[in-house]
């Protein structure tokens, strides 16, 4: 979607710092991080939001979890663990129309939810 800052980043026409790349999923640091690590997961086909996806994207969103648990473990979290987030909608404080998977790790979350 060519006004998606995501899809902008995927494609570097916006600069950020990667930490994944695959065909079909994009890793990079959150530019304004809640944790020591927070980084955002998303796939590289643009879905506005996980309350919006439909039943053919389940099995991309399957293989979208699997890839963030596997560079949460690259950026070390294996050991300690981590949060995986999708915030969905305005009530859950959604920024970008583009899914998004938050890692946050590196120390321990215990801040209850968000
Ligand atoms: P949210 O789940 O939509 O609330 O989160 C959007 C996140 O995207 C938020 O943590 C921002 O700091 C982050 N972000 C970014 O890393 N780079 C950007 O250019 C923009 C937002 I816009």
């Amino acid at each position: 979607m060519s006004d998606c800052i995501f899809c902008k980043i995927i494609k570097g026409e916006i600069p950020s710092t990667k930490i994944y790349e695959d065909d079909e999923f994009f890793a990079f640091k959150d530019l304004n991080p809640q944790a020591p690590i927070h980084t955002l997961v998303v796939p590289k086909k643009h879905i506005t939001s996980l309350m919006d996806m439909e039943e053919a994207d389940a099995p991309l969103m399957g293989r979208l979890l699997y890839r963030a648990q596997e560079i949460a473990k690259l950026q070390g979290l294996g050991e300690g663990g981590a949060r995986f987030v999708f915030n969905c909608k305005g009530d859950a404080g959604q920024t970008v129309w583009h899914i998004h998977c938050h890692i946050l790790g590196g120390k321990r979350l215990d801040d209850g939810f968000g």
